[in-house]
């Protein structure tokens, strides 16, 4: 009697024991298909987020009338622009004789946002490249620059800013600093990889040579009309020359102690080379440029001290460069063909 008893006891405690299992096993079920539904509908919103920001982005979801309305544009397609622009044309003309204004460029190069900003429409450019120009008191030669690089530019694909850093009041001129100001200013506007620096003066006669950065440092005036279209010197880095982001930070950047003319340019190419970067260059006939013929300027007359300064790169540039790098921005403004910087770098 009591062995039947305890067997149904032990009936009992199974049963439930088993019902509860079953129960548990249905929750852990629910709860699981609960989940997984949930997350496919997180994965899909992202998915959707994702496209609208990448449209929000590039400016072409949606075009503001300014009047409250909204118009959809054709969706364009995602793709990568190709390694070679199809755009390109080869060899051009240059000439400074024709007088241009900057009216005469914005009209011609209609694509152009406000601060000199232009990106492909129809592709996702390959870099995104911020232009740094030294400058003060050349207009005629910024004018000329606007006249020929911006349909260059746009026909070579790329994502990019132009930067024209003017040196505020008439102290020493002093450009590698300004270079410094100029990768500054133009990361505070956007997410640029790529910087390309070059002199106000100094045009490219072919648009297969292409403003963007390799994988090297990239010296872009390679020969030059007034150097008998040649390479003055192996180590020469002057007047148009481009670095990632990267490449720029390994160097600390520029010297900002170079006031007046010649030398920094040679700093340059020598925190390259300590850092056991090489140089990369288009072919002769690919880097051929044109220089606007002009007078030394005034209080940038050839810096002394650049022999010694050039003599002692290694040791200084680690303490001098864009880690260290301090001045006073005076405006920034986006005018409708570039950016605008007027800065206070100080004096020697
Ligand atoms: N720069 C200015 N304003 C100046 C000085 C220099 O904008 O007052 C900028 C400009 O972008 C120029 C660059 O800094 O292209 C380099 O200037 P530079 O004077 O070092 O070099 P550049 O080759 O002239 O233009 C060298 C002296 C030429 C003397 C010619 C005498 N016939
Ligand atoms: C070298 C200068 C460089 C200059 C180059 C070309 O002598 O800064 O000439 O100058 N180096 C020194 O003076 C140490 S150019 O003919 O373009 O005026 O860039």
């Amino acid at each position: 009697m009591a062995t039947a008893t305890s067997q149904s006891l032990n009936f009992n405690f199974l049963h439930r024991l088993c019902k509860l299992v079953v129960v548990l096993c249905f929750l852990h079920i629910s709860v699981t298909l609960f989940y997984y539904v949930r997350s496919l509908d997180i994965r899909s919103a992202f998915v959707r987020n994702q496209q609208q920001q990448q449209n929000r982005k590039d400016g072409n979801a949606t075009e503001h009338l300014g009047n409250g309305t909204e118009t959809p544009v054709t969706p364009k397609s995602w793709k990568k622009c190709p390694e070679t622009s199809p755009l390109l044309v080869g060899p051009l003309r240059v000439e400074f004789n024709i007088p241009v204004s900057l009216e005469r460029v914005a009209q011609e190069n209609p694509h152009i946002r406000p601060g000199g900003r232009y990106k492909p429409s129809d592709c996702e450019a390959l870099q995104k490249v911020a232009l740094i120009i030294p400058f003060r008191n050349r207009e005629q030669h910024l004018k000329y620059w606007l006249y020929y690089l911006h349909p260059i530019l746009q026909r070579q694909q790329l994502d990019y800013g132009v930067y024209v850093i003017n040196q505020d009041g008439d102290e020493t001129f002093n450009r590698a600093k300004l270079l410094n100001v100029g990768y500054a200013e133009a990361l505070k506007d956007y997410d640029y990889e790529c910087f390309v620096f070059s002199d106000v003066d100094l045009i490219p006669m072919d648009d297969r040579n292409i403003y963007k950065c390799f994988s090297q440092p990239r010296h872009l005036s390679v020969s030059m009309d007034k150097f008998g279209f040649r390479l003055p010197y192996n180590q020469y880095f002057g007047g148009v020359s481009s670095m990632s982001k990267e490449q720029y930070l390994r160097i600390n950047g520029f010297p900002n102690n170079y006031w007046g003319w010649g030398g920094e340019d040679d700093d340059i190419f020598n925190r390259l080379a300590s850092k056991g970067m090489s140089i990369s260059r288009p072919s002769g006939e690919v880097g051929k440029c044109r220089m606007i013929r002009h007078e030394r300027d005034k209080q940038n007359e050839p810096n002394p001290q650049r022999f010694n300064r050039i003599a002692h790169t290694r040791e200084t540039m680690n303490k001098d460069g864009i880690r260290s790098l301090s001045y006073k921005l005076v405006s920034k403004e986006a005018l409708a063909l570039y950016t605008k910087i007027t800065v206070d770098i100080g004096k020697p």
